[in-house]
């Protein structure tokens, strides 16, 4: 497990050594934007818990998760979104550590006092 986190980009993330958008910050959760979006305002919300799968984490560390989603929600402004996570390799999991992804619809709009990069 140690050696997992050492080499995982989220723990990186983490704990400040690479960089990031950061859109929300607390003891268990983080929630950034993705690198790669799929619409303006596409964000991802993770525990600070390493885990690759659902499975792997803690019930305690999941409770954050879908109400940061769903205020990341609207906060882009967006009547639309999606909110998913991929499990394993096979269901489109690429990064080895939990994360939900939050994709607004089209586009996320100005938002509720968060300042969007251009993307
Ligand atoms: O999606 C993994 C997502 O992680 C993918 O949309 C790109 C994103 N990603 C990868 N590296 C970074 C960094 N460094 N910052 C922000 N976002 C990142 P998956 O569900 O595993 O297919």
């Amino acid at each position: 497990m140690a050696s997992k986190m050492a080499s995982c980009i989220f723990c990186k993330i983490i704990k400040g050594d690479i960089p990031c958008f950061k859109l929300f910050e607390s003891d268990k959760t983080l929630a950034f934007l993705d690198i790669n979006p799929l619409s303006r305002g596409h964000a991802l919300v993770i525990p600070k818990f390493h885990g690759e799968k659902l499975t792997d984490i803690p019930d305690e560390d999941l409770t954050e998760l879908l109400p940061v989603a769903k205020k990341l929600a609207l906060a882009t402004g967006a009547a639309e979104y999606n909110i998913l996570q991929n499990n394993g390799a096979g269901a489109h999991q690429v990064v080895e550590h939990v994360h939900f992804h939050m994709i607004p619809k089209p586009n996320a709009q100005e938002g509720l006092g968060i300042s969007w990069p251009q993307q």
